[in-house]
């Protein structure tokens, strides 16, 4: 059975090791779930976000987590949605398999992941969790040492999704 779960609500109040953000290039904070994990997190995350020097769309950078319950944040960059044919699949693709490879690194077991680029970069809700989930699903597959992944959705509507992705993908 491989570990991943959903659950609908706020990535910041996730008990797991670290928390994955969906952050711009700049790494300098936003809108969205970045907004809600920099308030979190308090202003120690965006002063070690400065030293970093931005990261690149589909990579990611890791920080401590500060006042979060989680002690690390792993800062990626999902594409904007521009119509499907920029490499938008992959470079999404990249964002959870770049997270994940990170936290692997830093012997992190457990993580959460918003759902990168649906919001303001206006990836379609249902490629995206396919995206997600069957990354997550390789990943864990090949690299057994995380051991647990949370899908944190912000709307019913998206926990919804999520949840009938993760059922399809389990009956293959
Ligand atoms: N917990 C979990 N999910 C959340 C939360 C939260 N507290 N708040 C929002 N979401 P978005 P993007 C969901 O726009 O599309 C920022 O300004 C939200 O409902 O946060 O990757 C960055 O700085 C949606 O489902 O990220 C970038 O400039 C999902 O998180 C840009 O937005 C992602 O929405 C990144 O855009």
């Amino acid at each position: 059975m491989i570990p991943i779960e959903i659950t609908q609500g706020d990535i910041t109040l996730q008990q797991t090791d670290a928390i994955v953000n969906a952050a711009n290039t700049a790494l300098l904070g936003g809108g969205g779930v970045d907004g809600a994990i920099h308030r979190a997190a308090g202003p120690e995350l965006l002063e070690e976000c400065r030293t970093l020097g931005g990261c690149p769309t589909g990579e990611a950078r890791i920080t401590k987590g500060y006042r979060l319950t989680a002690r690390y944040v792993i800062h990626t960059v999902g594409p904007v949605w521009r119509g499907g044919s920029r490499g938008e699949d992959r470079l999404l693709q990249s964002c959870y398999e770049k997270s994940l490879g990170l936290a692997a690194s830093q012997a992190i077991r457990t993580l959460a992941f918003p759902s990168i680029s649906t919001g303001a970069y206006r990836f379609p809700v249902s490629r995206a969790a396919g995206i997600a989930v069957s990354s997550v699903r390789d990943y864990l597959e090949r690299a057994p040492v995380i051991e647990k992944v949370v899908f944190v959705c912000f709307s019913k509507n998206d926990y919804d999704i999520y949840h009938e992705v993760l059922k399809v993908t389990e009956s293959f």
